[in-house]
């Protein structure tokens, strides 16, 4: 599928998706969170790609929704952009492939949020990241109230909210929102460095721990338990387990083959 606000950059196992409107900051307006559900339900069906790494084009990742377009909406309308936000940030969340945000600069509201759906965050030392609407007299509406309580925990989560504070790279990293800070010229090697580094373990090793991560996040830790214990026990039908397991006793490095 072509994309009009996207970029999309394949290259064995990695898929880098570029949100692509430089002139607003990659400001979401509703064709380009369309598009963003759109890619991820192509991606969830690509078994040749593994790990996609989200990030923007130019000087800023995303700074939010696009105030431009939202500004007129009526409260149907407004509800509509915002379910249009949330699907495709579930999407990117609930996907099996391991998600990778690359915050290049600006990351507010929108996205913020579309940063806390992805499941590892890496930031330039130039990334500002916050959730600032109240001071545009809206709440966050593409899931800030509940994924960043989740992330740093209810008390920085409010204050932050509250405050519509911005914050640096260094204080992401310190409350736990970003994974790393790096400097900007560094960011894509860093990120791609991961992504590498996961694709060399054990494809559904690793995919069944992200669903017993966010899956045990949904529910009490006893059923969580249970979830984990039966993705654990997936994983002995596969080969990698075999594999991996018998390479250890050999002394060899193991030879996955994602099966
Ligand atoms: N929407 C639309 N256009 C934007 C946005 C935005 N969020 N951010 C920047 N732009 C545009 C500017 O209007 C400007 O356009 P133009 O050149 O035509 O005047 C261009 O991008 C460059 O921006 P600036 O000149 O402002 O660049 P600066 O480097 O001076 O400042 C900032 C950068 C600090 C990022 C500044 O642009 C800014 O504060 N932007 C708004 C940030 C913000 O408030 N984001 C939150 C938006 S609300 C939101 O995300 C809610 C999500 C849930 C929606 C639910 C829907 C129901």
């Amino acid at each position: 599928m072509k994309y009009k606000n996207l970029i999309i950059e394949t290259n064995d196992k990695i898929c880098i998706v570029k949100i692509n409107r430089p002139k607003a900051l990659n400001a979401l307006n509703v064709e380009t969170t369309v598009e963003i559900y759109h890619c991820f339900k192509e991606l969830e069906n690509d078994d040749n790609i593994d790990v996609i790494i989200i990030t923007g084009e130019g000087k800023s990742f995303v700074a939010g929704a696009d105030i431009s377009y939202m500004k007129n909406l009526n409260a149907v309308e407004a509800k509509e952009f915002g379910l249009s936000g949330i699907n495709a940030f579930n999407a990117i969340e609930n996907s099996k492939k391991i998600v990778i945000a690359a915050l290049n600069g600006f990351a507010l509201g929108g996205g913020c949020e579309l940063a806390m759906a992805c499941d590892i965050r890496i930031a330039s030392t130039k990334a500002k990241i916050g959730q600032p609407e109240v001071t545009l007299g809206i709440t966050p509406g593409f899931g800030g109230t509940q994924r960043f309580p989740r992330l740093v925990g209810v008390a920085k989560a409010k204050e932050l909210i509250y405050t519509g504070k911005i914050i640096d790279a260094q204080e992401a990293e310190r409350i736990g929102l970003v994974n790393k800070v790096v400097e900007p010229e560094f960011l894509m090697e860093e990120v791609l460095g991961m992504a590498n580094k996961i694709l060399e373990n054990a494809k559904f090793a690793v995919r069944y721990s992200k669903e017993a991560i966010d899956k045990g996040l949904q529910v009490d830790k006893t059923t969580g338990m249970y979830i984990e214990s039966s993705l654990f026990g997936l994983c002995f039908s596969t080969y990698d387990q075999k594999e991996g397991m018998l390479s250890f006793l050999e002394k060899r490095k193991a030879t996955f083959k994602s099966k």
